[in-house]
């Protein structure tokens, strides 16, 4: 047997293309992800919980909003954001779920369109891992089309009160305050709610089979009260919470290479030790096609990553780009984890194997932050200027 002649998880070099900071960034996340996250993952994905002490870690290292400038946030580039968001999904999507939701759905919006109070209030200790922040935009009745929610925002005197029901939060139990979208005389408004505001209640889905070692909630909104301040401020309509979309959107699309390369990894390791027939399964070809197919697939996915991080980065990248990345990253990932789930046999099954997981995970991955159908309508209105949504 000679020795591999390809790297199989970076044969074009993308590696040696990034600056010393965009590296570091990546190996002090896989560093964090292989010592403190891995060995507490498979517990808490059994449990169905988050390793909630793991925020403040988080904060420690610069993750949270760390492609935000200034109020505590590190102010990376965007590759740097896609390399962490990468590494951690390669431990498990509830890890990069919770950073995106973190930064990219709850500070995002507060930084980019919040006055400089609630900034001051919120950014800092959010940067830290000391509050946690969630992003309330789906409805039990609106997921996909969310122009129709009935959340609604009234003005009574000076202050805001808040009706409605929010569904499928990521983090929503876990915290300290809401970034709420609800409809106002005025069109869509975005409100910051602190979650110990009365009439304010989180209630945690449970029975979940895919995302488990991440909070998913139902809020609950009844005549919460909040003062004038609470709106953010500079933004009216639902580009509001879409352009906060594109952020976390961006992540993800990054981070379905690193749940990718976790599995086409083990499933590599795998082939080469498991031997039946009296040899590696690897010798099989009929193996060797799977591996080939799942490095094809894991290459192209890294390559576009790449090319729509620079694009960021260049201030060039427009939201149907970033719907290509969301489309095609996960729709691959998912892919190479099933193809891996069956290189594993029984073993892949099991959670003494990543694979199994992060195909479950992937799952959620593929629904939330918009569905294969609703990137694919998007890409379709693009190249033709004809809206299907209608
Ligand atoms: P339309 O009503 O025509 O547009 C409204 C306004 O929004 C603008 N816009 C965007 N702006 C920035 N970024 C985007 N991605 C935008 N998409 C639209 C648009 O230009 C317009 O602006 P203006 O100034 O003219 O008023 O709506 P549309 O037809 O463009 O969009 C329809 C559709 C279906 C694409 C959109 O509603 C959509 O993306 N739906 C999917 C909903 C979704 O993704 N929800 C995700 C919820 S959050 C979540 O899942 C978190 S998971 C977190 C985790 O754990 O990682
Ligand atoms: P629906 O919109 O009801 O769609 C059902 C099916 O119909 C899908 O296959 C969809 O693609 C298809 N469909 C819909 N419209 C069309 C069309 N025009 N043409 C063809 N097919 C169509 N939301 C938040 O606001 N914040 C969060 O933090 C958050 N976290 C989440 C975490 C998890 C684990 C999950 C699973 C979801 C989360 N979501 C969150 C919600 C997520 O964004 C929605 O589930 C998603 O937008 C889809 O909405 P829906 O589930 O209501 O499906």
């Amino acid at each position: 047997m000679s020795q591999p002649t390809i790297d199989p998880f970076d044969p074009l070099g993308l590696e040696a293309e990034l600056s010393d900071e965009e590296r570091l960034v990546a190996e002090s996340t896989r560093r964090f992800v292989r010592e403190r996250a891995l060995p507490e993952v498979p517990r808490h994905f059994e449990a169905g919980t988050f390793p909630v002490e793991l925020a403040k870690e988080l904060g420690e290292l610069g993750l949270l909003g760390m492609h935000l400038q200034g109020y505590g946030c590190a102010g990376t580039n965007a590759v740097s954001y896609g390399l962490a968001c990468l590494e951690l999904e390669a431990g498990d999507s509830g890890l990069r779920s919770f950073v995106s939701v973190q930064g990219s759905l709850a500070m995002f919006p507060i930084w980019r369109y919040g006055s400089e109070e609630q900034k001051e209030r919120w950014l800092p200790a959010m940067a830290r891992g000391e509050a946690i922040g969630c992003f309330g935009l789906t409805e039990p009745d609106h997921g996909s089309d969310p122009s129709g929610m009935r959340t609604r925002a009234r003005r009574d005197g000076d202050d805001w009160i808040l009706d409605g029901a929010k569904l499928w939060i990521t983090n929503g139990g876990i915290a300290q305050v809401a970034v709420v979208w609800a409809q106002t005389d005025d069109g869509i408004r975005g409100f910051v709610v602190p979650t110990d505001t009365p009439g304010f209640e989180a209630r945690d889905v449970g029975h979940k089979l895919s995302l488990r070692a991440s909070v998913t909630s139902e809020l609950v909104l009844t005549d919460v009260r909040l003062p004038a301040d609470a709106v953010l401020p500079d933004v009216v309509g639902l580009k509001g919470p879409l352009s906060c979309l594109n952020e976390a959107r961006f992540g993800i699309l990054w981070g379905a290479v690193g749940a990718a390369r976790a599995c086409f990894e083990a499933a590599l390791d795998y082939a080469g030790t498991r031997e039946q027939f009296g040899q590696p399964i690897a010798g099989f070809q009929l193996t060797q096609r799977k591996l080939v197919e799942m490095f094809l697939a894991l290459t192209k996915a890294a390559m576009l990553a790449h090319r729509l991080g620079r694009m960021k980065d260049a201030g060039t990248l427009t939201k149907d780009l970033v719907s290509i990345g969301k489309l095609d990253n996960v729709r691959a990932a998912l892919e190479i984890a099933r193809t891996a789930r069956g290189v594993l046999g029984a073993n892949g099954i099991t959670l003494e194997y990543p694979v199994m997981r992060h195909a479950a995970n992937l799952e959620s991955v593929a629904t939330y932050e918009g569905t294969e159908e609703i990137h694919t309508l998007t890409l379709g209105r693009a190249l033709t200027g004809l809206s299907a949504f209608t």
